[in-house]
Parts: C-alpha cells; sequence; structure tokens
C-alpha cells in the first residue's frame, strides 16, 4: 500500500522518520562530511551545541503528570498520554506526549528525560496531512542526539488510509471549515503554543529557542508562519515550499495530470521513455555549468528541446518520443496556462528532473502517480463550501476557474512578501529546494523569492534574515537525485540563530545506499553558483568556489495569480 507520489510528498516528514531509508543529516551527515566541512567552513553549530550538553535542563516532574488541561487562549490543549520511552537506536530516552488542540488538532511531542539544552523543533507535514508522521531527534548537539524537543502534528484531521495515503485524502473537509482552517493556516501556530506550555510545565521555563523545519507541505508552513505568527519561531527552514495552495493544487498537478492523459484516460508518456529523455537533456546541458560532471548545476540555461528525440514516423521504441510524446514534454517543461498561453502557474518543471516524473506524472504501475491529491483538492478543499466543485476530470484551465480557487487558497498561501515582524523579532529563515523536482516547480519558488527581497531592500539586505538555497540535481524534498541526493541545511539554520554565522554554504553529497559518501558540493546562497577551481576532485566540494551567476537572476514571472502576493491570508484568534 505505498504510493509513490505520497512518499514524495511526505518526503519532508520522512525526512525525520526513523522508517526513512537514511538517518537525519543532523547526525548522518554531521559525521558523514564533518572533516570536510569544518575544513571548508569551519565548526559546525555541533560545537557549541556539544558544549552544552553537560548543562541539560532536568525535568521538574514527572513525564505522566503532564496528562490533563492547559487552557492556553485559543488553543485549549488536552494531554491524552505520557509516558517515558527508553533509549534506543540512538534516540535518548524521552517523555512520549501525545494530545490535541481543541477541536482536533492532534500533536506528539517528545521531551527527552536527560538531555534536554532549551531547543525545540517543530516539524511539518505533507500532502494534505492527516497523519501524524513519526519523528527522530536532530543530533545537531547533545549525545546521542535528543538536546531538542520535537513535535508533529496532523493538522487538524484524520486522513483515510493512514500513512502516506492518508496525505492523499480530503474527503475530512468537504463540510468542515474548521478543519479546512486547521490545515490552511492554524495547526502549526497552536501546536507551537502547546508545546511551549508543556516545555513549561515539564522543565520550568519555555524553550530558548524554537524551529521549524518542513518541507513541501511543511514548506509552505515553514513561509506562513515567517509570515503570519512571526514570533512563534526564531528560525525556519522551508524547503520546497507548496506554498501556492490553489494555483498548485488544483491547478499545477491537474495540469501534470492531463496533459499526460489521452482521450481514452490512459498515459501518453510512459515511465520506460524516461531515461532516453534524461539522458538526452543531460547531453545537452550538463556542459553549460562549466563541467561535464553528470550534474546540470543550473537548469535555467538549458533550452533542451524535446522535439529533438522524435521517433521516425511509425517508430515507438524507448530511444524516442513520439510527436503527442514531445507535446507532454513541452507542456510538462512550460507549466500549466488557459487557451491564450496565460500562465497559471509560474513556471513548470524544470529540465533535468525527468526521471522523478515516474510515480508523479507519469503513472508507475506499481505507485500509481499525484492524480489523488488535485482530485481531493478539487473535490473537497478548493471551493467555498457549498460552491460547485470540480475535479481533475473536469477542471477548466481559465483564468475564471484560477479565480474560483482563490476565496480558499487565500487562507492557505503562503506568498505574502510582508516579513517585517520575523526580521524585526531576529527570525532566520531558509529556503531550499532541489533543482531537479519534478513536483513543485522551483520556478515558482525563485519567482517568490525575488519578488520578497526586491520587497525588502534588496538582494544583500533580505540576505541578512532570509536566504534560498538551490541545490542541483536533488528530487523533491531531497527524495533522491539524480547525482547529488542529499541535502539538509537544519544545522546550518541552528548556527545562524545562535552563533549568527549566517550560512554562506551548505554542503549537499552523493551518497550510495550504504550512505558512503561519492561526491561532496557546497551549495552557495542564491543566485551564487559554485565553480570549480580548477584543481583537485571534482567530487569534493573544497575544490568549488562561490562565483557570480552566468546570467543575473531575473525570476519574477507574469502570470494569472501575481495579485496573491500583496493579501495577507487571515490568522487564528487568540
Ligand atoms: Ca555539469
Amino acid at each position: 500500500m505505498r504510493n509513490a507520489s505520497a512518499s514524495r510528498l511526505a518526503a519532508g516528514a520522512r525526512r525525520r522518520s526513523p522508517i526513512r531509508w537514511r538517518s537525519s543529516r543532523c547526525g548522518r551527515a554531521v559525521a558523514a562530511v564533518a572533516a570536510l566541512a569544518i575544513a571548508v567552513i569551519g565548526p559546525l553549530a555541533a560545537s557549541g551545541a556539544t558544549a552544552r550538553a553537560s548543562s541539560a535542563i532536568q525535568p521538574l516532574r514527572a513525564c505522566g503528570d503532564l496528562v490533563g488541561d492547559y487552557g492556553i487562549p485559543g488553543a485549549a490543549t488536552h494531554v491524552t498520554a505520557a509516558t517515558v520511552v527508553p533509549a534506543a537506536n540512538g534516540q535518548p530516552e524521552y517523555c512520549d506526549v501525545q494530545g490535541y488542540v481543541e477541536p482536533a488538532v492532534h500533536f506528539q511531542l517528545k521531551l527527552p528525560t536527560t538531555t534536554f539544552n532549551g531547543r525545540y523543533v517543530q516539524y511539518g507535514c505533507a500532502g494534505l496531512c492527516g497523519t501524524i508522521f513519526p519523528t527522530t531527534f536532530p543530533a545537531c548537539g547533545g549525545t546521542p542526539g535528543g538536546d531538542f524537543a520535537v513535535a508533529a502534528t496532523d493538522d487538524g484531521h484524520v486522513g483515510k488510509g493512514g500513512g502516506f495515503l492518508a496525505i492523499l485524502d480530503g474527503s475530512w473537509a468537504a463540510n468542515d471549515q474548521a478543519a479546512r482552517d486547521d490545515y490552511f493556516y492554524r495547526a502549526p501556530h497552536v501546536v507551537s503554543l502547546a508545546s511551549k506550555r508543556i516545555i513549561a510545565a515539564y522543565y520550568g521555563s519555555p524553550p530558548a529557542r524554537s524551529y521549524f523545519d518542513g518541507c513541501s507541505t511543511g514548506g509552505r508552513e515553514g513561509l506562513l508562519l515567517a509570515q503570519r505568527y512571526p514570533h512563534d519561531f526564531n528560525g525556519i527552514v522551508a524547503g520546497a515550499p507548496a506554498a501556492f495552495m490553489g494555483p498548485l493544487n488544483g491547478v499545477y498537478f491537474t495540469w501534470m495530470v492531463r496533459v499526460n492523459t489521452d482521450a481514452r484516460g490512459a498515459p501518453i508518456l510512459a515511465s520506460a521513455k524516461l531515461p532516453a529523455l534524461h539522458d538526452a537533456v543531460m547531453a545537452a546541458c550538463d556542459r553549460l555549468d562549466g563541467l561535464a560532471d553528470g550534474q546540470i548545476d543550473d537548469p535555467q540555461g538549458c533550452t533542451f528541446d524535446p522535439a529533438s528525440i522524435q521517433c521516425p514516423a511509425g517508430v515507438d521504441d524507448a530511444s524516442c518520443l513520439t510527436p503527442a510524446q514531445v507535446d507532454v514534454v513541452q507542456k510538462v517543461y512550460s507549466g500549466p496556462a488557459d487557451a491564450s498561453g496565460h500562465r497559471l502557474y509560474p513556471g513548470g518543471a524544470p529540465r533535468g528532473s525527468e526521471l522523478s516524473w515516474d510515480g508523479f506524472l507519469v503513472p508507475n504501475p506499481q505507485f500509481g502517480s499525484i492524480a489523488p491529491l488535485p482530485d481531493n483538492y478539487l473535490k473537497y478543499l478548493g471551493y467555498p463550501i457549498g460552491a460547485p466543485a470540480s475535479s481533475v476530470a473536469d477542471f477548466k484551465f481559465t483564468l475564471g476557474e484560477f479565480n474560483r480557487l482563490t476565496p480558499e487558497s487565500l487562507k492557505g498561501n503562503a506568498l505574502s512578501l510582508d516579513l517585517r515582524n520575523f526580521q524585526r523579532a531576529g527570525g532566520k529563515l531558509i529556503i531550499w529546494q532541489g533543482w531537479a523536482d519534478g513536483n513543485i516547480s522551483v520556478f515558482g519558488t525563485l519567482d517568490y523569492y525575488q519578488r520578497l527581497w526586491q520587497a525588502n531592500g534588496g538582494l544583500a539586505e533580505t540576505q541578512q534574515w532570509a536566504r534560498l538555497f538551490m541545490v542541483p540535481t536533488l528530487y523533491h524534498c531531497g527524495l533522491g537525485g539524480y547525482k547529488l541526493n542529499t541535502f539538509d541545511p537544519f544545522p546550518e539554520l541552528v548556527d545562524w540563530v545562535e552563533h549568527r554565522h549566517a550560512p554562506d554554504r551548505v554542503i549537499a553529497s552523493d551518497q550510495d545506499s550504504h550512505g558512503t559518501v561519492l561526491r561532496t558540493r557546497p551549495v552557495f546562497p542564491y543566485p551564487q553558483r559554485a565553480a570549480y577551481t580548477g584543481a583537485g576532485s571534482i567530487d569534493d566540494a573544497r575544490n568549488f568556489a562561490p562565483a557570480a551567476p552566468l546570467v543575473p537572476p531575473h525570476d519574477v514571472i507574469r502570470w494569472a495569480g501575481a495579485y496573491l502576493y500583496s493579501i495577507p491570508g487571515p490568522v487564528a484568534p487568540s
């Protein structure tokens, strides 16, 4: 009962899950690339954090005593269970707190019993949420990690199917505006209030530092928290943010499914075609960044035309594309538009991302496709309750239908450019995304970031508190990549918040299934690029230096939703 799209969308949550295929970067990658990273960028946050491990904060009361009611204004909270879980598998002993914020925002909060150092991290969810993904403790400091209290939430509802299937279900939202609002904008905020209150009850004071780390929907939540609840978190990681609520879930995903569906409902482009397509893109564009190294560092310079591998008449094999398949690929690259060419989303899939389309817009016989997510969104969440709904099969790509999604979309969009209160509060924001993300368009993230710095005093000024890292070859939320496949800027965020060391690079790596590092590369704050120094291994990050972009960024895109950036969404009453 797996679904590739769901699991890819859940990648942000899985990054912290004990069931994921690799352990959290905060532990593993610090170990894996520590020597390299220290050589390149100096000691990580780990050094300072380790020093504090000896001053761990001890609980004031028994774990089980946390069960009860907490009268938090606007966030009445009930802890229904609190039990001690012994240390195991590199995780410290902790008090496992389970509860909910009224009406139904369920959460799990893990409180280390002997290693807490005053830090709190809350993880984002994925897709339409509806389940609490398992969490692990980041090991940025303490031994064996666990100096953070960690929490996660289902965002206020339980999705059908459980696990990864739950995040595709929207039926809970059909007639429940409160549940919609919890998903759109309330749940992560009220869980932060509840967690801080419970932490204070357990240890005697609320956390000294609070962090949020999410990807995909979790990335949307991260941006939204910085915009609407600027005092909840000191530092936020927003990966591959699903910031365009209606335009993404209602239009973009629907487009990706529909352009690849023929009149009989069958897919036009099949999985078997993707390797040849990707190989052709690489042959055309790998060298554009100056190195033929199996990675396209920045696909913006790549203008590969899929017509260049069109099959001869009468041929349809894995080495080439039929004219209909060429048309699909062109529409996937260009992104949603109406019949007149008006963009209904700021971009499409980047060149280089082709292999990650399998199980997303290209149905995989074993894993399915993304289709259930936009279908559930259009049927159950996308329109005001009582208004006519739509579906993937019926949606019309018109400006009228686009605008009909706006009233509900505004509640969940994370597109405001006014982050002044977050900035004034000293908040630090890291946005990141893989350049080969075939699920959520990188061009929307770039569009938002340029609008953000243009509205906040320019790029250099904005980089004092908000930085973007674009990671070559990485897929959605770091669930693999065609070369570099591992990236996690969370330790750098902690270092930024606690030591005012603004991250001037984050190391990405290519790791095999055993965790062996095959390549490291620095990722510099966008729009800087990594340039080979000309000496030493191209698999070693030390041999790359920051350089100006080959072409200055012009990332603002003219599209139908440009008016959305100036409309702040609602906040939860307190
Ligand atoms: Ca290259």
